[in-house]
């Protein structure tokens, strides 16, 4: 079985409220708490959505800097920025932080509905988060939602606007994106550029299945509250790292340990913390 496994735990998001998930960390000192338990339970990548304290998503600069610093103090997860924030928000919001220069930042390859939404990012917008993301030397993490955005990373690659290796993250179950099936999951990981890493992030009760299916076939992980808030039918997870513990035993019992911090910083060429 390959190698070691990253695991990204995506804690915040931008949907979530405290009604649906009371664990759910807003300030900076919640925050940390939540990675660095994540970290200590073999998580190695911390996907960063900023929010107000009343919950409020934002991806405004203070927060996201009170948010990093937090984290850094307590654990060297590699930090990841979203720069997909919230939907309505525009791409200046999404994109300024990023001269905090995280070590990643997302990039979502297109267009598509997002439940009664519309998670927008045209062509304009992707070229947009593209040349801030190598302004500042951060690496991007390619976020899959659907077949045509698979299309869209072809047309990058072969401009060499994208180039291999590169981080693709496959988000599988958001209501009017693609399904979270093992075909599809066996689809786009056989149809990215040959040298490329890939995770998975299933939505709600997709998450676990997913998870399982992405250690066998030798790929990496996500997940977190952003992405799904329960355990298991009808009991809500106790938090963040509870659910990264659950992806670790079932690595090990297929034969994959977590990656350690270096080797997730290696495999996704990201610098030393
Ligand atoms: N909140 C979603 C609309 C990302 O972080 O890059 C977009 C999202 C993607 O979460
Ligand atoms: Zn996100």
């Amino acid at each position: 079985m390959s190698g070691e496994l990253v695991i990204t735990v995506a804690a915040i998001g931008a949907e979530v409220t405290r009604e649906t998930q009371p664990s759910l960390p807003l300030l900076p000192e919640e925050v940390a708490e939540e990675y660095a338990r994540a970290y200590d339970a073999g998580a190695t990548v911390a996907h960063l959505h900023g929010r107000r304290p009343d919950g409020t998503p934002t991806q405004d600069r203070e927060t996201l800097r009170a948010y990093s610093e937090a984290i850094r103090a307590r654990c060297p997860i590699v930090q990841q920025f979203s720069t997909g924030g919230a939907v309505g928000m525009n791409v200046e919001e999404r994109i300024e932080a990023l001269d905090l220069r995280p070590d990643m930042a997302t990039l979502t390859l297109g267009t598509c509905n997002f439940g009664e939404d519309v998670f927008e990012n045209a062509l304009p917008t992707i070229r947009t988060i593209l040349e801030r993301i190598r302004r500042h030397g951060i690496v991007p993490e390619l976020e899959i939602f659907d077949d045509a955005m698979l299309a869209t990373a072809d047309v990058l690659f072969a401009k060499g606007l994208l180039a291999a290796p590169a981080h693709f993250d496959f988000v599988l179950g958001v209501p009017g994106a693609a399904p979270a099936t093992a075909e599809t999951l066996v689809r786009y990981a056989r149809a990215i550029p040959r040298g490329c890493t890939w995770s998975v992030a299933g939505i709600g009760r997709h998450q676990t299945p997913m998870a399982a299916l992405a250690i066998a076939m030798g790929g990496h992980v996500r997940v977190g509250f952003e992405d799904n808030v329960f355990y298991r039918k009808g009991e809500l997870a106790a938090s963040n790292a509870q659910l990264v513990e659950r992806v670790v035993r079932i690595a090990r019992e297929v034969g994959r340990e977590p990656a350690t911090i270096e080797e997730a910083r290696t495999m996704l060429g990201v610098g030393a913390a």
